[in-house]
C-alpha cells in the first residue's frame, strides 16, 4: 500500500521547486469524483457495467445493432442525473474554488459525462468523453442540448433527418474530444492530479506519462491505488470529498 502524502510538506516542496514561475495544474477526474454525489462508477461490484456488457451499450457497433437499447441506457442515466438526490459534492466545489483562486492555470479534464463540475461552480471543463446532456446528428454533425429522453424517432433540427441523432458520448474505438488541447496543457503542466479514475481506459490512463515527461509532479487521489498508482510520484488515498478539499485548501493557503 502506498503512503499518503504529508499535504503541507508536499505543497511547500513543490512550490519551492517552481520558484520564479506561476505553476500550472492539470486535473483529470473520473467516475470516483461523482460517486459520493450518488452516481455509480463503472467497474467493480455494483458498477454501471454490472448490468450491461460494455460492448452492448458503449460502442458505435452497439448503437448500429440496437439503437433502442442504447438510447434507453442513456435516458435512464440522464434521468438519474437529474434526480433530487444527485448534487455536486465538496470535491467538485473545491476544484472550482481552486480554478478561481489559483494564480496559474487550472485545467479540468473530466472523463465524466455528467455536469457535476459545472454544478459545483466550474465553467471551463473539458469533457473528453462527451456529455450526456448533448446529442449530435450522425448525418450533419449538428450538436444540440439534450435534457429530455432521446429516441430513434428524433428528427435533427438542422438537417431534418429522422433517426440520425445519437448521444454525444465517446464510445470505445472513438477519438476522445479535445486531445490536441489536453496534450498541450499536459506538456506545460507543473502538477498533474488524477482523481477517482481506475486507469483502465486510454488515452486518459496515459496522461500521467505525458505529465511525467513534462517534468511535472503527479498526484493520484483515489479510494485505493489505481492500476497506474506506481507511476505517480505521490498519492492520497481516501474519499474524494475529503481528500480533494484538503489538498486544494493547502494549495490556496500556500500562495495567500
Ligand atoms: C473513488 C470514490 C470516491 C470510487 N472517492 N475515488 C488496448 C490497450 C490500450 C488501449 C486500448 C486497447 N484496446 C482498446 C484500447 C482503446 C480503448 C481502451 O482504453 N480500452 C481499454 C478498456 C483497454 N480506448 C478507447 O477506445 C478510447 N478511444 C481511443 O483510444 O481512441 C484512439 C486514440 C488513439 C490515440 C490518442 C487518442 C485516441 C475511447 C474511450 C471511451 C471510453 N468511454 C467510456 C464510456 C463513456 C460513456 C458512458 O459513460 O457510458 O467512458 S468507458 C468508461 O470508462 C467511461 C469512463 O469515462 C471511463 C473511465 O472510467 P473511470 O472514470 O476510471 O471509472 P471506474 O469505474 O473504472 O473507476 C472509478 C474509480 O473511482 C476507482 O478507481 C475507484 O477506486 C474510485 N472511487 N469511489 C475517490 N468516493
Amino acid at each position: 500500500m502506498r503512503e499518503n502524502i504529508d499535504t503541507q510538506h508536499f505543497v511547500t516542496q513543490w512550490l519551492e521547486s517552481r520558484t520564479g514561475k506561476v505553476p500550472n495544474i492539470v486535473v483529470l477526474t473520473g467516475a470516483g469524483i461523482s460517486a459520493e454525489s450518488g452516481l455509480q462508477t463503472f467497474r467493480g461490484a455494483g458498477g454501471l457495467w454490472c448490468g450491461h456488457r460494455v460492448e452492448d451499450v458503449a460502442t458505435p457497433q452497439a448503437f448500429i445493432r440496437d439503437p433502442v437499447l442504447v438510447h434507453q441506457f442513456y435516458n435512464e442515466r440522464r434521468k438519474g442525473l437529474f434526480g433530487d438526490d444527485v448534487a455536486s459534492n465538496p470535491a467538485h466545489k473545491a476544484l472550482a474554488d481552486l480554478q478561481q483562486n489559483w494564480l496559474g492555470e487550472v485545467t479540468i479534464v473530466t472523463q465524466n459525462i455528467d455536469d457535476l463540475h459545472e454544478r459545483g461552480g466550474s465553467d471551463d471543463v473539458i469533457h473528453m468523453h462527451g456529455e450526456i446532456c448533448k446529442s449530435f446528428c450522425t448525418h450533419c454533425r449538428e450538436k444540440v442540448e439534450q435534457k429530455e429522453d432521446s429516441s430513434i424517432e428524433d428528427i435533427c433540427s438542422s438537417c431534418g433527418k429522422k433517426g440520425s441523432m445519437r448521444p454525444d458520448i465517446v464510445w470505445f474505438g472513438e477519438m476522445p474530444y479535445d486531445m490536441d488541447i489536453i496534450e498541450m496543457k499536459l506538456a506545460q503542466t507543473d502538477l498533474f492530479i488524477s482523481i477517482g479514475t481506475s486507469g483502465n481506459v486510454y488515452p486518459a490512463a496515459g496522461f500521467v506519462f505525458m505529465a511525467t515527461n513534462a517534468g511535472a509532479k503527479t498526484l493520484e487521489i483515489n479510494l485505493e491505488p489505481s492500476m497506474n498508482a506506481q507511476i505517480f510520484t505521490h498519492g492520497m488515498y481516501g474519499t474524494a470529498s475529503t481528500e480533494v478539499p484538503r489538498f486544494t485548501k493547502a494549495l490556496i493557503e500556500a500562495v495567500d
